[in-house]
């Protein structure tokens, strides 16, 4: 039982059980995401390992203090040589295709998806209709940019970087900026929820594939952790995130180009709309299609990865559904000239 390349710790009794490690990144928002998943593995384990005689712990990595904090790569590293067990991301950052290796293991019950205004405090009771001539909106987003253009032709758009932090302190702190564009996810995430003054309707700006939901990335083969984490998923968020994923991933977009989606599940339905968008919005094609997740055959499959996402558990022909949906809707798109729209997009913003 000790054996093997994982971290094991003995108690007062002698009793051995082996530690999850989980890595973070440092920034406040990882931190946060990375805690609440803990806290609902120590809350959903505790019966699990009394009954496999185990006692499972959760280790956060990295204090702190001084040690250097990792980026995605360097968390996948981590995993890699077995220093960390799993690895907690806003899915929205994860590519479409993961190295070899690893996979999420989990995607979790997804917050409100959508895009918020935030707006400079002199603005307050301001929306984005009213906000004067040339206002300036943070954002570096090309897709919330590209529909924001369109749809309120008054304002200007310019990049803000940085973490959450700095991005609302660049806000509050000078003149720069009117307002800026964050997902919702993160501000209610980090207690800032007091901060949207609006959230964006579909009709004016669609969400990024995988907003609004965690990830937990494992290693591939480690079948414990795998199924250990499976029970975090939330079968509609997961079933979303598949179409989703499966759409950007057959347009060939990457995690920065002006794509835009939106689904929901009702009456065993699943519905896709996905859009592309020319930088300044002005060209533009949008589409929706639906599909059937009705539970039929309840067939599940252990590690088959779809887009990246392995979800034992859920039934594979849903999975099946929702691949085939994000793939079908985007084929559709290419059909109707969405490759021309993206490569242009691609170099103009290359070129900036
Ligand atoms: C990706 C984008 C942004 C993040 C592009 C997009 C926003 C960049 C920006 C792929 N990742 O959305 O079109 O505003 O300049 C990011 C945030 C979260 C995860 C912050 C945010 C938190 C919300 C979540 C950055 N990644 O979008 O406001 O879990 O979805």
């Amino acid at each position: 039982m000790e054996e093997g390349p994982y971290k094991y710790i003995r108690d007062g009794n002698g009793k051995v059980s082996r530690v999850i490690r989980i890595g973070t990144r440092k920034s406040q928002l990882a931190r946060i995401q990375t805690d609440s998943v803990a806290d609902k593995l120590k809350e959903l384990y505790p019966d699990v390992h009394l009954e496999i005689g185990e006692q499972l712990q959760l280790w956060i990595l990295l204090p702190g203090d001084k040690t250097s904090y990792l980026f995605t790569k360097e968390l996948e590293n981590a995993l890699e040589r077995n220093e960390v067990d799993l690895v907690v991301h806003s899915l929205k950052d994860l590519p479409t295709s993961l190295p070899a290796g690893f996979t999420i293991g989990a995607v979790l019950k997804r917050e409100n998806p959508h895009d918020a205004v935030v707006l400079h405090p002199s603005n307050t009771g301001k929306t984005l209709d009213t906000l004067p001539e040339k206002s300036v909106i943070g954002t570096s987003s090309l897709r919330r940019a590209a529909q924001l253009k369109k749809r309120f032709p008054h304002l200007e758009f310019k990049d803000i970087r940085g973490n959450l932090n700095t991005r609302l302190k660049k806000l509050d702190e000078k003149d720069d900026f009117a307002a800026i564009i964050l997902a919702a996810a993160g501000l209610k995430r980090m207690g800032w929820e007091n901060r949207i003054s609006l959230i964006l309707e579909p009709e004016d700006c669609m969400y990024a594939v995988g907003q609004g939901a965690l990830a937990v990335e494992v290693r591939a083969r480690d079948a414990d952790i795998l199924e250990m984490v499976s029970v975090l998923h939330d079968p509609d968020t997961v079933l979303r995130c598949i179409a989703e994923r499966a759409f950007l991933k057959q347009l060939e977009g990457g995690c920065s180009v002006p794509v835009a989606v939106h689904t929901k599940v009702k009456d065993s339905q699943l519905y896709l709309t996905g859009a592309v968008y020319s930088l300044d919005g002005s060209q533009s094609i949008k589409e929706t299609m639906q599909t059937s997740i009705a539970p039929g055959d309840e067939r599940v499959d252990e590690q088959v990865q779809r887009v990246g996402v392995t979800a034992i558990k859920v039934p594979a022909e849903a999975q099946d559904a929702a691949e085939r949906l994000g793939v079908k809707l985007a084929d559709l798109l290419l059909s109707k000239g969405a490759k021309e729209i993206l490569t242009v997009a691609r170099q103009l913003n290359d070129a900036r």
